[in-house]
Parts: C-alpha cells; sequence; structure tokens
C-alpha cells in the first residue's frame, strides 16, 4: 500500500484472483471505499493489463446479493445468525449422520476459486482430512485432470508441467484453448493477445486448432476447424508422419527420456489419412503442419480445455508433451518449459530429478466403480453417489466455493439429489443454484478483505516471479476470515465441537511443516531448532505465516538466514508490484520426480488407451450434432452474472449454429432452438454464424440462473440456459474420469 496526496486517499495494488492470468490491480480508495480499479501499470508481469473483469472486484464487494453473514435454513427460508449458532447447526446436523452412518456418508466438492484462494489451498486440506471421507471431489474433474496426470506419469508429478514459452517462440499450435477470451490456462501469462501480437509482429506463426473460429483463431496466421474430440487423433497424426519421415529429434532432452521405441507403436494406424474422418481435417494439410513444426527453429504444441474435457482428454494432453518433445522443443526457449516457482512446487523440493512418481485407480466409487485419481473420485459419479438407495449412500454434502449444479454434468439430476440430502452445508458467497440447497452457508469475506498469493497458478507462469498482496479493506467486527472456517469447520468434523479455536488447527500446520523442514536434510532450514524458527515465524499468524515459511525455504528465500538476500514475506510486502526472478530457465533433468529420473514418453496405461483410438477410427461414424462450450471474457464460469456491468448488452447464452445447419432448420438468429441430449433438453436462442463448422454447436456454461430460492437479483434477469443440463454423466475420459464436457451428441430442432 502506498500513501498518496490526500490524507484520506490511497492506492492498494493487489493480484486479480478472477482467472489465472493474475493481473496487478491499482485500487484507488477514498476515506477506505474503493472508487476505481484500474491495471497496475508497473506490476512486474501484467505491465498494466486487465480484461472487463479485473475491475469489478469493486462491484462484487459491494453486490447487496453477496453473503455477509452465516445463513441459517429454518422452515425452507434462510436467515441470518451468528457464527456460533451456524456452526451449532452443523454440529447437530451433520454430526449425527456421520455417527450413524460413517465417514463417507458425506462428501466434499471443492470448486474451481479455491485454486486462486490462499485460505483455499492452505487450510481445506486440514477440513478434508477432519471430514475423514473418501467421497472428496473437485471441479478438477472438468477440467484439467486429464493434463495432470499425463504430467504425473511422464514427469513424476502432476504439476510439473510444461508451459508453452510465448513470448519467445517461432511457432504457436494452440488447440482447444481461446486464451483472448479466458486469458490462458495451465499457462499463467497476463494479456496473451498482446503476448500473441508480439508473436506475430516478430514474424512467428499462430496455428488455432478449434471447431470455432474463436477470437484466438481470428488472430491467427492458420485456423483448422477440428472435429470435436478430434485432438487425440490429429496429434496421433502428426506424431505418425513425424516418424514416418524420419523427423524425430528429441534436442536436448535425449539423455533423460525412455520409451522411443515404442514410438511406432504409439503412431500405429494413426496416419493422416486414417484419422481423417474423425478430425474433419484434410491429410495433406496435416502432413505440412507436422512438417512445418519440425522446421521451425523453436515450436510449441498447448492444449487446454477443449483437449482435456473430452472422452480422449489424457491420451491428448500426453500427445501434446510428446509432440513437443520429439520436435526438440521440450524444455528449451520458445518451446514448453518448466516454471521454478517460488512457493509451493513439488519439483524445487528435495535432491532433484527423482520422486515416487504417480499412483493411480486406488480404490472405485460405490455405485460404478469409477477409480480415484489424487485421492478423489470422478465428479461424475457425485450424483449417483447421493440418489443410489444403499446403506453407505452419501447423505451429507459439503461445498467448498463450487456451484456444481451448473458446472457439471448432468445437472438436473444433480440438482435433484442435493434437494434430497439430509444435510448440506456450503462456504460460499452467493445463494446460488447450488447452494440454495444448504441447510447452513458461511460466507467468505470478499477478495478485497483478503490477503492473495497464487501459490498454484504461479507454478505454471511464463516467467518466473512472486507476488504477495495483503487485504485491501479490513474484516468487519466479528467477520471470520475464510481460513478460520475451514480451520473450525475441521475441528468439528474430527469431533471437537462447534466453538474450536482456529488457531489450534493454524499453530499445528505451522509446526507440523516447520518439523519436516528441520528433518529434511534438503531443506535450508535442515538440523535448526524448530521453536527458533517458529518463534521468527511468530510474528504472523493465519495464511501469511505459512506464506512467509514456504516462501523463505523455497528455491529464492532466505532460508531463514542461509541466504541473507533471498525471498522472506517482508520482502514481497515491500514490492507490491510483484519481483520478476527471470525468464523460464531449462531444468532437465533436476525438474522430474519420476522413479527411475527418467522422462516416461509412453506410460503403459496410455498405450493401452490408445487402442480405444483404434476402435473408434474403425467406427467412424457421423453423429448428427455435437455440442461443445465456450467462455467470453466478460464472464467468469458460473459465478459474475450478478455483476450488471459485465452481463448487460447483447444475450451471450446463445446456441452458435453454422447458416447451412440454421437454414436446413428453417431457424435465424435469435430462434429459439429444442437441444436434446441422452440426459436432457433446454431451449436456447439461436446465433447463425458461420465461425462454428457444420455439424457443431456451441453453448457457453455457467449460465441458468432462475432456479427458485437463489439470491442473484441480477443474474436472474439475464438467466440464460444451463447447458449442463445436456453434458452426460456417462460420457468422460476412462482413465482420468474427467467428463466430456465437449462432443456431446446432440438433435436440434426449430422450438
Ligand atoms: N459445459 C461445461 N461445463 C464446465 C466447463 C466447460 O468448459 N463447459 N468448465 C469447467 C471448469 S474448467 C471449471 S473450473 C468448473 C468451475 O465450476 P465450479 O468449481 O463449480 O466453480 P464456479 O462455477 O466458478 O463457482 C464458484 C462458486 O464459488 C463461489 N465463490 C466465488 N468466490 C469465492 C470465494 O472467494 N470464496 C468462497 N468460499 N466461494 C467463492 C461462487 O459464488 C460460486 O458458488 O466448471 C466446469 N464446467
Ligand atoms: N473470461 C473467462 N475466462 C476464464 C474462465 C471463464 O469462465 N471466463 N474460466 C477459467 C477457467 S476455470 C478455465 S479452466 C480456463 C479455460 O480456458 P480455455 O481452455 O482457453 O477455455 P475456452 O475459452 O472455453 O476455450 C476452449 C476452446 O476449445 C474449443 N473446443 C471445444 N471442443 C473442442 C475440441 O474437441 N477440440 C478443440 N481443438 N477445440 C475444442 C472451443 O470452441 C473453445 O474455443 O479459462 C479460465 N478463464
Ligand atoms: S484477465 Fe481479467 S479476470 Fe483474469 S486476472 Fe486479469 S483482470 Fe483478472
Ligand atoms: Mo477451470
Amino acid at each position: 500500500m502506498t500513501d498518496t496526496a490526500a490524507p484520506n486517499q490511497r492506492s492498494a495494488f493487489r493480484t486479480c484472483p478472477l482467472c489465472e492470468a493474475g493481473c496487478g490491480l491499482e485500487i484507488e480508495l477514498v476515506d477506505e471505499v474503493v472508487r476505481r480499479i484500474r491495471g497496475d501499470q508497473l506490476d512486474v508481469f501484467s505491465h498494466g493489463f486487465i480484461c472487463p473483469k479485473g475491475s469489478t472486484l469493486r462491484q462484487l464487494h459491494a453486490d447487496p446479493d453477496r453473503i455477509t453473514r452465516p445463513l441459517v435454513k429454518r422452515d425452507g427460508e434462510f436467515v441470518e445468525v451468528t457464527w456460533d449458532e451456524a456452526f451449532a447447526a452443523i454440529e447437530s446436523g451433520l454430526m449425527p449422520l456421520l455417527e450413524a452412518h460413517g465417514r463417507d456418508a458425506a462428501a466434499v466438492y471443492v470448486g474451481n476459486p479455491n485454486a486462486h484462494n490462499l485460505a483455499g489451498l492452505l487450510y481445506n486440506r486440514a477440513l478434508i482430512k477432519g471430514l475423514g471421507s473418501s467421497n472428496l471431489f473437485s471441479a478438477s474433474t472438468v477440467d484439467q485432470r486429464p493434463k495432470e496426470i499425463s504430467a504425473g506419469l511422464m514427469f513424476g508429478n502432476v504439476l510439473t508441467l510444461p508451459v508453452p514459452d510465448i513470448d519467445r517462440t517461432d511457432h504457436l499450435i494452440v488447440l482447444g484453448a481461446n486464451p483472448v477470451a479466458s486469458n490462458g490456462s495451465l499457462a499463467t501469462a497476463p494479456d496473451w493477445p498482446g503476448r500473441i501480437d508480439a508473436l506475430l509482429a516478430r514474424g512467428g506463426t499462430l496455428v488455432v486448432v478449434d471447431p470455432r473460429r474463436s477470437e484466438t483463431a481470428e488472430l491467427a496466421t492458420e485456423h483448422l476447424a477440428i472435429r470435436p474430440a478430434g485432438d487425440a487423433f490429429f496429434l496421433a497424426s502428426l506424431l505418425h508422419v513425424l516418424v514416418a519421415e524420419g523427423r524425430v529429434d528429441l534436442g536436448t532432452a535425449e539423455p533423460y527420456v525412455r520409451g522411443v521405441d515404442e514410438l511406432a507403436r504409439v503412431v500405429d494406424g494413426f496416419s493422416p489419412e486414417a484419422t481423417s474422418a474423425v478430425t474433419g481435417l484434410d491429410p495433406d494439410v496435416v502432413t505440412r503442419i507436422a512438417r512445418e513444426l519440425a522446421d521451425a527453429p523453436t515450436a510449441c504444441v498447448y492444449g487446454r480445455i477443449g483437449t482435456t474435457t473430452t472422452e480422449y482428454g489424457t491420451v491428448a494432453s500426453w500427445l501434446v508433451d510428446v509432440v513437443n518433445l520429439v520436435t526438440g522443443n521440450l524444455d528449451r526457449p520458445g518451446g514448453a518449459m518448466f516454471t521454478k516457482a517460488a512457493v509451493g512446487a513439488a519439483n524445487t523440493r528435495g535432491p532433484g530429478r527423482y520422486g515416487r512418481g504417480l499412483k493411480l485407480h486406488r480404490r472405485t466409487t460405490r455405485v460404478r466403480g469409477l477409480p480415484e485419481t489424487l485421492g478423489e473420485y470422478p465428479v461424475v459419479a457425485l450424483a449417483e453417489e447421493i440418489d443410489t438407495p444403499g446403506d453407505d449412500r452419501v447423505r451429507a454434502f459439503v461445498c467448498v466455493a463450487g456451484n456444481p449444479v451448473l458446472s457439471t454434468p448432468n445437472s438436473e439430476r444433480l440438482d435433484a439429489a442435493l434437494a434430497s440430502l439430509d444435510f448440506m452445508v456450503a462456504v460460499d458467497i452467493y445463494v446460488n443454484e447450488t447452494t440454495r440447497h444448504a441447510d447452513v452457508i458461511l460466507p467468505s469475506p470478499s477478495a478485497l478483505q483478503k490477503g492473495h498469493y497464487d501459490i498454484a497458478l504461479l507454478q505454471l507462469a511464463l516467467r518466473n516471479v512472486a507476488n504477495y498482496s495483503p487485504p485491501v479493506l479490513p474484516l468487519e467486527d466479528g467477520q471470520l476470515d475464510e481460513w478460520e472456517v475451514f480451520a473450525r469447520l475441521a475441528l468439528l468434523f474430527q469431533g471437537f465441537g462447534p466453538d474450536g479455536d482456529p488457531g489450534i488447527v493454524d499453530d499445528a500446520m505451522v509446526a507440523a511443516m516447520v518439523e519436516r523442514g528441520v528433518a529434511d536434510e534438503h531443506s535450508p532450514v535442515y538440523g535448526r531448532e524448530a521453536e527458533v524458527i517458529l518463534d521468527e515465524l511468530s510474528v504472523r499468524r493465519g495464511p501469511e505465516r505459512i506464506l512467509d515459511f514456504m516462501v523463505r525455504t523455497g528455491p529464492y528465500g532466505d532460508g531463514f538466514g542461509a541466504r541473507p538476500d533471498g525471498l522472506t514475506l517482508d520482502v514481497l510486502l515491500s514490492h507490491p508490484h510483484g519481483i520478476d526472478l527471470g525468464p523460464l530457465e531449462p531444468r532437465l533433468p533436476e525438474a522430474l520426480r519420476s522413479p527411475d529420473g527418467m522422462i516416461d514418453l509412453a506410460p503403459e496405461v496410455l498405450m493401452t488407451d490408445l487402442g480405444r483410438l483404434r476402435d473408434r477410427l474403425a467406427d467412424a461414424v457421423a453423429q448428427p450434432f455435437v455440442l461443445v462450450g465456450r467462455r467470453h471474457v466478460r464472464s467468469n464460469n458460473s459465478w459474475m452474472h450478478n455483476v450488471e456491468v459485465l452481463v448487460k448488452g447483447r444475450p451471450r447464452c446463445t446456441l452458435q449454429i453454422h447458416p447451412d445447419d440454421a437454414a436446413e432448420l428453417g431457424i435465424d438468429t435469435g430462434d429459439p432452438v429444442q437441444v436434446e441430449s441422452r440426459v436432457g433438453s433446454l431451449t436456447a436462442p439461436a446465433e447463425v454464424t458461420d465461425a462454428i463448422v457444420p455439424g457443431v454447436v456451441s453453448l457457453p456454461h455457467g449460465w441458468g440462473h432462475a432456479a427458485p430460492g437463489a439470491r442473484l437479483s441480477v443474474a436472474a434477469e439475464y438467466a440464460g440456459v444451463n447447458s449442463n443440463l445436456l453434458s452426460d454423466d456417462q460420457q468422460f475420459d476412462p482413465i482420468s474420469g474427467t467428463a466430456a464436457l465437449n462432443g456431446i451428441p446432440v438433435a436440434l430442432s426449430a422450438g
């Protein structure tokens, strides 16, 4: 925070927590009221860039619909209660269920905002451990889980995933991502549009592979309109050409790669001619794209949500990295590189290169026997775990910063299942489509009242940067901080009653971290007295204390004296615009964490799954219509439609359809179209556009705000429809359990 001219005015600087880009914000306050939010010109990473959502932290904070006091449902209506009453209601509603039916009687869903939230990232684990249920679900299985698994299998750690070095590359291929709207994902960088402009300005090329001519495709040198779910086949064909033409070159990664001999087995049967019916792409074009990749001085393939959320998500995610690897582009500037994050990265701990690797599928769900990944079950199984009778069914639900009724498949079934629960508690800021089913809602403070360090996403940044923002505004009198809510829930779940002291959890967590550090020969505090370290940290509590320890023991940290000019939380606090730790550098083999210290090019489970793709090639039946999603720069998943400045104007929840298909159906822009899938149906207004290929229609997710009992007065006026009424809980990628949110077969009729 810095003081400006008038004593009642000041500017504060804070990282935007709304998406992965993490732009720096300059927040002007007058009399401690936020007046204006702009891009922070001095931010070391974003240099003043923000999107239209960034400035709306002000409206979100001031939104009269935002919950600021705990709510308990009495006779079907939410009433405001004290914190003590709310926790007492959880104790009396939940604990008897757990005692009678066991811990698995409760399920947890951890939603997307937790990924951008210090309290969520640090304290959720205590809550989950305290609950002790194996029924853990999260947004990961409607998102990035396939990429985490392919990275875990190849490199040994799920967040050791290569990011596209777009600032230095000559040739970028983007599959199933629209960073001009989304601002990028699993590739943290503010201002993707500016970075793409710079790529093109320096003579580089951008190829976008997408069934829609997206905003990013509009900027591209070339757009390939692939059929939905075609990416794994397209990538296999690129490999086929590279192998057939003797263009395989592992570059500097070569000494650390095993499985190269298996390449022939990977590509067997996937010539561009063989995959053309599934991808919809001309074989000559695919062959040329492969040659261009091999010829480019540096190149990088980057795949995102359109590649992960399909039935072949894990194979596609794997093949992206294989293509980068065999064109010599892994771990070199301009290719796909590994970030060296200041905080929290598993790939900066320990001796380097060797690790435990990834174990998959250790247990399965009760009803369908779907396997676990990274300790979680696929969210496509959540509804059935609640609504399928049985003594061991899920009867209670804890929802932390999630809105699965709008964001997960077969929503109608989940909506009904949540209504049938014996007890539900939510930690959230709105009464929305999901939280309306809760018996108790515990509010978290607004973003402006919380400190911020993006522990997760800075591990995937396109530069090494560190940036901590303290809270801009204080908590209200008596308001609990979000970490205190999580800690108190953790104690309650463990049986310590409703009024536990959150400090107990906090102290125990930091003590455990310090104990581990002093006992770890690779930690800079190895062999030191835990008491002395704890004492040095004791000026703070909560997330800031834990963060201080993580920063100081991280790769750039001061090591509590070992490296006196290293980073501490104090150093971060004195750099409100962030600290630039430099461009990404090659990190092989030290970044690996695999059991044998090698990159596995051909993990067995993925090699086996290729059989499923070969079967698909054999019966490539043309589907009538398939549905895909899309994002808009003024939306953020399901929860920012209550901000008037973001939703006003032309309706955005439209069904994009090609003019030929529209003509066949006899519809025009604005006409209602009925869309039906195996699990549900809805009616949406048509948007006739040649930006989408024939046979494919697109609807954005996160809309459908007409639910009775929700308190979203603005969003209700711009309700739209919920696209996940159509996505199918039986259609998913079997390795990761991730839902196929793209490529859903649908039938259309004029509505
Ligand atoms: N069809 C289709 N479905 C999709 C997708 C798609 O592309 N197509 N995308 C998927 C993806 S990638 C994701 S990540 C998921 C997201 O889906 P979810 O994980 O369900 O997340 P959101 O929709 O963002 O809902 C976030 C919730 O957190 C609340 N919230 C916001 N800020 C805070 C906070 O600071 N603290 C607390 N406690 N609560 C807060 C909001 O009110 C809201 O209820 O959706 C997925 N669903
Ligand atoms: N404005 C905004 N920004 C966001 C979000 C948001 O909701 N709004 N959500 C955030 C979150 S949680 C995430 S995970 C990221 C996601 O960020 P992105 O991955 O960039 O997601 P989208 O913008 O939905 O772009 C996905 C693209 O994939 C295309 N597509 C669909 N199916 C296929 C397919 O089978 N193959 C190929 N090649 N393409 C396909 C779609 O047409 C679309 O253009 O965005 C984040 N940023
Ligand atoms: S792109 Fe927009 S929403 Fe994302 S961090 Fe930047 S300002 Fe926030
Ligand atoms: Mo996401």
